[in-house]
């Protein structure tokens, strides 16, 4: 199995998966920093040019959500999707609350300071995405009440994507009214297989 990763990417929430699985993996590093992503070897494999990306034997899987319930599906003896079909509702649900309601604002803020060309930035739209972010927050910070984990009695692939994501969040200074929210994240990262935070894994990247 390879993972095409990069750092601080959205890569680590399937760096984070394949660790607590504990499988065998070849990491190929795509450095962003110098367009690696954007050159023909690997756009053969994601013609989008972007990252992550799993080769799995004759499986190329594209989209980090994807990629986790994938490995999650695939390896369902190690429990990191719920069995029952409610529960797995559930899990499905709030993956996709992650991916559609939280990371958005997110993305949104990244592209308007550091990845749009600077004068195409609207500072505006992160003001507005900061806002958009706060209720969404609410009703995370409201469910993970009394909560361990966001889906079901034990840790899910759901639960990995989430931490990166409020990891995310706490870059962007958005989860400073959030301290349920930051002692789920700090408690999901303190897991032995957990991957490194997002500063740690940039700077790293920048050596
Ligand atoms: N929805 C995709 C987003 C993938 C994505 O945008 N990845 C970023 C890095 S976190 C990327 O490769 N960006 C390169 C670009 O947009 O040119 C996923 O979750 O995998």
């Amino acid at each position: 199995m390879k993972l095409y990763e990069f750092g601080p990417t959205r890569s680590l929430r399937v760096r984070w998966t394949l660790q607590e699985l504990d499988i065998p993996f070849e990491a190929i590093t795509v450095n962003m920093l110098k367009g690696e992503h954007l050159q023909p070897a690997f756009l053969k494999i994601n013609p989008a040019g972007k990252l992550p990306a799993l080769v799995d034997g004759d499986l190329v899987l594209t989209e980090s959500m994807a990629i986790v319930i994938y490995l999650a599906e695939k390896y369902a003896d190690k429990g990191f999707i719920p069995a029952d079909v409610k529960q797995r509702a559930e899990f499905f649900k709030w993956i996709m609350f992650t991916a559609t309601e939280l990371e958005q604002p997110l993305w949104r803020i990244a592209r308007n300071t550091n990845l749009y060309p600077a004068e195409k930035r609207q500072p505006t739209d992160v003001e507005m995405a900061a806002e958009d972010f706060r209720p969404t927050a609410e009703v995370l910070d409201e469910h993970l009440a009394g909560r361990k984990f966001v889906a079901g009695d034990g840790a899910t692939v759901a639960d990995f994507a989430l931490a990166y994501t409020l990891d995310w969040a706490n870059e962007a200074l958005l989860l400073g009214d959030f301290p349920r929210l930051q002692t789920y994240m700090t408690r999901m990262y303190a897991r032995p297989a957990a991957p490194m935070r997002i500063a740690t894994a940039f700077a790293a990247a920048m050596r």
